[in-house]
């Protein structure tokens, strides 16, 4: 299995949670706290015909009992949730998922690995400081709901 999300130990990245199903997930990610920067509601129709984001209006920051260090946060349906995370402590294999069991157990449930930086250094690919999870979110979703 692929692992798309590997951040860099001691580096933060912005992750969007692009919600194509109906349903609201809470979703849960393991070793870390992050905060919820916006929620943007976005065509998803456009998102399924050409797999770009296409913003329907503003984004909108977190409810006041949302502020501060979250380990879930609440993705809404044809929204994009905008976390962002600090990777600290540890480096290795973890994963983040939706806290609804059936959901978990449908897949969304999925790896993510921090990477230390020396390894990290010697990577082809750099891993970026800010990336979308499209891919991840496009087949949690999808498969999950199919
Ligand atoms: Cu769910």
């Amino acid at each position: 299995m692929t692992i798309p999300e590997k951040p860099l130990l001691n580096t933060t990245e912005t992750w969007e949670l692009i919600n194509l199903t109906e349903d609201s997930h809470p979703i849960h990610l393991h070793l870390v706290r992050f905060q919820i920067l916006d929620r943007r509601p976005f065509d998803t129709f456009n998102y399924f015909s050409s797999n770009a984001v296409r913003y329907t209006g503003p984004a909108v920051p977190p409810d006041p009992g949302e502020l501060g260090w979250k380990d879930t946060a609440r993705a809404d349906p044809g929204i994009v949730t905008r976390i962002i995370v600090p990777f600290q402590g540890y480096a290795g294999r973890y994963v983040w998922h939706c806290h609804i069991l059936e959901h978990e157990d449908n897949e969304m449930m999925r790896p993510f690995e921090v990477l230390p930086a020396a390894v990290a250094s010697i990577q082809k690919h750099p891993v970026l400081s800010s990336h979308g999870l499209l891919h991840a979110q496009t087949s949690v979703s999808a498969s999950a709901m199919r």
